[in-house]
């Protein structure tokens, strides 16, 4: 593997989660293939659990890892090419990503889609800059449009936790008081709908996500006909995709909060988040803090994805 930005560069999906789940009995068995590699991890936005889980992973497998956050303490990036940089931008990403490549084996970029631009963030231009310019391994630790290491996470968390064959799962859209990105809805769309599960996507009109990751999947308005009989309930914010209100909060309908009622419509379902959540607007402290819950081993499972991923790239250096 070369690139990682979506769920077709994993090949075979059961194969894959087959994979991640021989590494998680042994995280160790691979240090070999990163001896003397060192894997930098470009930040241009916050993170917890990506920083920590795909550091972890690097170092599982023996890499060296450097983490650079852009934003605190680089020169502040000018991402547009034909400008006349006298603004409060030092440095061109055209320089900055070759330069970053000479100290690196491995590349891992974080970057948020920017709202200003809707054809911009679904072109993803940061991220294919850096596979373009770098001339290195690029994957995806969350990009404008995809979030694949925590779709990939969370596939393997319904693995080890699916009571029957074919769960159905269900991703509810929820309210939030800032505008996020539509990239985690629309990888966890991408993964379900490659994945052998009965995926339900819930969420208020004008909230439709992108046709390209949806791909035909059953889509509802009504939250409560989709969470009934529901294996798992994926909660998430997103702003709106459709034009003219693209990157926009249209709703905040705290009606489709996730409470202890909601999951009583479930089939005893688990809970799930991909975290940073904010409780009282996604979900309930009792909903999220009850036996039912799993955004731990979610997060925990974060570790397992990136170091399945890295892996696979390091082999395809070897
Ligand atoms: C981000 C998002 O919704 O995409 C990161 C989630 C992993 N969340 C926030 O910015 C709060
Ligand atoms: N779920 C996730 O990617 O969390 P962070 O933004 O904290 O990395």
């Amino acid at each position: 593997m070369r690139y990682y930005t979506g769920v077709k560069d994993l090949g075979n999906l059961q194969e894959a989660v087959k994979e991640a789940l021989e590494i998680k009995k042994n995280r160790f068995a691979y240090k070999h293939l990163g001896e003397n590699k060192t894997l930098l991890m470009v930040f241009f936005n916050n993170s917890l659990r990506t920083r920590l889980s795909t550091q972890k992973a690097g170092m599982n497998l023996g890499m060296n890892t450097i983490v650079l956050d852009v934003n605190q303490g680089a020169w502040k990036l000018e991402t547009e090419r034909g400008v006349i940089m006298d603004g409060d931008k030092s440095e061109h990403l055209l320089e900055a990503i070759p330069v970053m490549s000479q100290f690196c084996d491995v590349i891992g970029v974080r970057s948020f889609a920017t709202f200003e631009d809707k054809q911009k963030d679904y072109e993803e231009t940061i991220v294919n800059q850096f596979i373009k310019y770098s001339g290195k391994p690029v994957f995806s630790m969350e990009t404008a449009t995809c979030h694949p290491l925590q779709a990939f996470a969370d596939l393997i968390t319904i693995e080890e936790h699916k009571k029957v064959a074919r769960p159905k799962v269900v991703l509810t859209w929820a309210p939030h008081c800032r505008a996020l990105p539509q990239a985690v809805p629309n990888s966890f769309a991408d993964f379900m709908n490659e994945a052998d599960v009965d995926f339900v996507i819930a969420n208020p009109e004008g909230y439709d996500l992108c046709e390209k990751f949806v791909r035909g999947a059953k889509v509802t308005h009504n939250q409560d006909e989709a969470l009934a009989g529901a294996d798992f309930v994926y909660a998430k914010n997103w702003s709106a995709y459709d034009d003219p209100n693209y990157g926009k909060i249209i709703s905040k309908d705290m009606s489709w909060t996730i409470s202890a009622e909601k999951m009583a419509l479930t089939n005893n379902g688990y809970f799930m988040h991909c975290l940073p959540v904010r409780r009282g607007l996604i979900v309930t402290d009792d909903v999220i803090e009850g036996p039912n819950s799993l955004v731990i081993p979610e997060a925990a499972n974060r570790e397992i994805s990136a170091q399945t991923v890295i892996k696979r790239i390091l082999e395809g250096l070897q």
